[in-house]
């Protein structure tokens, strides 16, 4: 039976667990079998298709939306996008939700990993750089993240392994009829 195309979206610090958990449930889908998955990871789009983007609110905004389009196309074609930028802003994570709900499904999971956490585990060094005022207009240090106002899921990677976030996500897209 064929179901229709949907669209994780992970927003979230860096250093939340947003690409630990879009790598996880990528494998559970594939072992699934029944439809092709798409991973946006937010480096390889920064590398692939926005390497000309910088990190103010506007070329975020910008490399958001167009993870976003990529995402809806996959969703109108029965697939499933896996998105896991940090998406700071309400605006492109609004339009991305209006635009992919028109094609599919659209669950956004809330990444709401503490920045202290984050930043004990600062597995880039991105922070300690922050601090230090080597980089400037870090999300959560020196730039703003705006949490989602009405998120399908939240998950707080301090509190549960990768395993159990997966766990909860897949539940939910169960009991939502998409998987
Ligand atoms: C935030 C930055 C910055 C600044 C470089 N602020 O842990 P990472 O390294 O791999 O994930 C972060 C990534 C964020 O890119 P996104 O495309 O996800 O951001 S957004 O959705 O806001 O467009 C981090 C690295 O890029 N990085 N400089 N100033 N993260």
């Amino acid at each position: 039976r064929s179901r229709q195309g949907f669209t994780v979206f992970l927003t979230g610090l860096s250093g939340s667990g947003k690409s630990t958990i879009a790598k996880v449930l990528m494998v559970r889908f594939m072992e699934m079998g029944n439809r092709p998955v798409t991973l946006l990871d937010g480096d390889i789009v920064r590398k692939n298709l926005s390497s000309e983007l910088n990190f103010s609110e506007a070329h975020r905004n910008l490399n958001v939306t167009r993870i976003g389009f990529v995402a809806s196309e996959i969703t109108k074609n029965g697939g499933i996008a896996l998105c896991a930028p940090i998406a700071p802003y309400e605006a492109s994570r609004a339009a991305n939700r209006e635009l992919i709900s028109r094609y599919g499904g659209y669950i956004e999971v809330y990444v709401s990993t503490p920045l202290e956490v984050c930043e004990q585990r600062d597995r880039k060094g991105l922070y300690a750089k922050a601090r230090k005022g080597l980089v400037k207009g870090v999300t959560g240090i020196s730039d703003p993240y705006v949490p989602p106002v009405n998120p399908e899921l939240t998950i707080d990677t301090s509190t549960m392994t990768p395993a159990e976030a997966v766990q909860e996500i897949l539940l939910y897209l169960e009991e939502q009829g998409y998987i």
